[in-house]
């Protein structure tokens, strides 16, 4: 696969090819923890895949084969969060983690390796998880003096259940592809050599759908769980299929030609 550099960055790779952008964590030394400028740069990339209309899905993933993302770095860890050249200590993953869930595209996470913490966190609110065979779950919070009890708590036992989740994150325990699989917290379990192109294969059979239906059914899910701000993403898309018809235009239409709306000439559905 032949990609093509979108943006040149520090601590991420953000590439392209044939209406796919792959975001990839290329911190492989520290089995690709994020520091506040990598979630910086994905939150930049990110952005970029929402407004960019070539870019119909979007791959999650790390560099090196050995891990996705094992969470906050633990070496710039300080008073308050994770602590950046600007000495600000910052959260800034969570601001990333609800653009994974909100953009009106579907993002899958392509898990090689480790998959812990806080890298742990964001292929659970990817919408889909491809995980190579050495890939290795789970979360470590209580070990080291965090936890997320955002996405990464509730959403985390939407997924797996109540019982699972707990589990999880009350013994720090790690899992492997098999047992993902197993219970619901990925999709697709295949050899390392072959993931990237099964994730490609994948991107590709939801590229062939309808994207408003696509787009539809994600702010769908997204809309039970994630309360007003779930409904207004649902809602939102609503205004923007109500904004195509012929009858939502007669309403501007009339307003810029100072004459009554005629909204008589359009059907009426049972
Ligand atoms: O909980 C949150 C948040 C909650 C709310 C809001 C925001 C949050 C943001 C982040 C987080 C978190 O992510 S907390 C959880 C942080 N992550 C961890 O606790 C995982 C730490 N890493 C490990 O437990 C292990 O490295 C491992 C199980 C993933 C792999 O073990 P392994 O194969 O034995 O490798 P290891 O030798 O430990 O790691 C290779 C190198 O990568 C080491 O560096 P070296 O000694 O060679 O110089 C190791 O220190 C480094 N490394 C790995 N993970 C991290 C890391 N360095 C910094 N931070 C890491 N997370």
């Amino acid at each position: 696969i032949n990609w093509e550099t979108i943006k040149e960055y520090e601590d991420i790779k953000f590439s392209y090819f044939e209406g796919i952008a792959k975001i990839s964590i290329n911190r492989p030394e520290k089995h690709n923890a994020f520091r506040p400028q990598t979630v910086k740069e994905m939150i930049d990339a990110m952005a970029f895949c929402r407004e960019e209309p070539s870019i119909e899905v979007i791959i999650l993933t790390g560099e090196g084969g050995k891990a996705f993302c094992s969470g906050g770095d633990q070496s710039v860890r300080g008073h308050g969060g994770y602590i950046g050249d600007d000495h600000i200590p910052r959260l800034n993953v969570l601001d990333l983690q609800r653009m994974i869930r909100s953009i009106p595209k579907v993002v899958i996470a392509s898990v090689a390796g480790w998959a812990i913490g806080g890298g742990h966190v964001l292929h659970v609110v990817c919408d889909l998880t491809i995980a190579a065979e050495n890939a290795r779950f789970g979360q470590t919070g209580p070990k080291v003096g965090s936890f997320d009890g955002g996405f990464g708590a509730s959403y985390l036992a939407r997924i797996v259940g109540q019982k699972k989740a707990r589990e999880i994150w009350y013994l720090c325990d790690q899992y492997n592809a098999q047992e993902a699989l197993d219970m619901g917290l990925v999709n697709k379990v295949v050899p390392l050599e072959q993931l990237e192109e099964v994730t490609v294969e994948w991107c590709k059979k939801i590229q062939e759908k309808s994207p408003l239906a696509v787009r539809m059914l994600k702010s769908s899910f997204n809309a039970e769980l994630d309360g007003q701000a779930g409904i207004q993403e649902l809602a939102g898309n609503a205004t923007l299929l109500y904004y195509l018809s012929d009858e939502a235009k007669e309403g501007f239409r009339s307003f810029l030609e100072k004459r009554k709306p005629d909204f008589k000439k359009f059907p009426k559905f049972p």
